[in-house]
């Protein structure tokens, strides 16, 4: 399998992140793209390929336009405006207050385009960003014109970003950039399964009133796992997207054999769904060392796990989200990947 990897995607380099009430290093760091390219290579996937440039028109049409002009010139606003760190919201439009106006001062505006308070700004954010969104959208591409599956290995990830709101380490909701692009050269249908630890909040709420893409989500409860305010399993779609989107929240400490039952699941409703392509986002945070997750993943069921992803039959995009375990995440993230073209 092919993968599409960019050196410009370490240039995040935050400091801080605000963690139980502590700033600490960040977990999402520029060390995880070095680890997976490693072991990419050592186990000898396939070739590794530069990104094209896409620019911001693909953006566009998933992200809200002034959402885009704040995260460019955000960490500029904040240092011009005699703040010391990194840019962190103290204040959002929450219950009770207005989320119609957007306030011209850069504290206010953090507040209201993030969606949390663990994602801070730093220079080399937008740049990263996009190069994580070019990466998507040149694997979407790839396996576009040539029906063979590729592995994007998008840094930041993308799942949890929203039309106009990051957080939750995600700035360009990658996958959706590229399921809209599918569409726009003429597919008629795409399917998103999302496999990280996390709810694909961002991504759910792009697509929650369309049909044309299937949104499906196998996460820890968010009754008791970020991003707790979505996605519960009677969140099904609205409107003509009703039945369009699946979420299967599964219980703390789940292991590889309860995991597995709603992928088969969800692999089901993709066949049924007949879509034109499948983009995965792989998050690895399932694993059982992972740090800020609780499944119970091993890094063998990684591979059996790309094994079951090969049965449904479809041209694959494969899209980096999340994992943590950062000793662990080239073996993890490459065990998913061979399982898959091995099958
Ligand atoms: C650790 C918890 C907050 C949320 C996790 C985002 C995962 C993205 N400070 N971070 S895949
Ligand atoms: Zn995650």
């Amino acid at each position: 399998m092919l993968t599409f990897h960019s050196e410009r995607t370490k240039l995040r380099q935050a400091r801080t992140e605000l963690n139980g009430g502590e700033l600490v290093t960040p977990f999402e760091c520029p060390e995880r793209v070095d680890m997976i390219i490693d072991r990419v290579r050592q186990q000898r996937l396939g070739e590794i390929r530069t990104p094209d440039e896409y620019g911001l028109v693909p953006v566009l049409a998933i992200h809200d336009a002034r959402y885009v002009d704040f995260l460019e010139r955000a960490w500029d606003d904040w240092q011009g405006a005699g703040l010391a760190g990194e840019p962190i919201p103290a204040i959002w439009p929450t219950r009770r207050l207005r989320d119609d106006r957007i306030p011209d001062s850069i504290r206010g505006e953090v507040g209201y385009y993030a969606l949390g308070g663990d994602t801070s700004l730093c220079p080399g954010t937008f740049e990263a960003a996009q190069a994580s969104k070019d990466i998507a959208l040149s694997a979407l591409d790839h396996v576009f014109d040539t029906r063979a599956s590729a592995f994007g290995l998008c840094r930041p990830p993308g799942h949890h970003a929203a039309i106009d709101q990051y957080g939750g380490y995600c700035f360009f909701n990658n996958a959706a950039i590229a399921a809209q692009r599918a569409l726009d050269r003429g597919a008629e249908r795409v399917a998103i399964l999302d496999i990280d630890f996390h709810h694909g909040n961002g991504t759910q709420d792009i697509f929650y009133r369309r049909d044309d893409v299937l949104v499906q989500s196998i996460h820890g409860d968010p009754q008791h796992e970020f991003p707790y305010f979505l996605g519960f399993a009677d969140e099904t779609g609205e409107q003509a997207g009703q039945g369009f989107n699946v979420n299967y929240p599964l219980p703390s400490g789940t292991g590889y054999a309860d995991w597995r039952k709603p992928l088969d699941r969800a692999i089901a409703r993709l066949s049924a769904y007949q879509p034109d392509l499948l983009i995965v986002s792989v998050g690895v945070d399932t694993y059982e060392n992972d740090p800020i997750s609780s499944f119970r993943l091993k890094s063998e069921d990684f591979s059996d796990c790309g094994r079951l992803l090969k049965q449904a039959g479809l041209p694959t995009v494969f899209l980096m989200e999340g994992g943590y375990a950062v000793a662990e995440i080239g073996i993890n993230t490459v065990n998913l990947l061979s399982g898959f073209d091995d099958a």
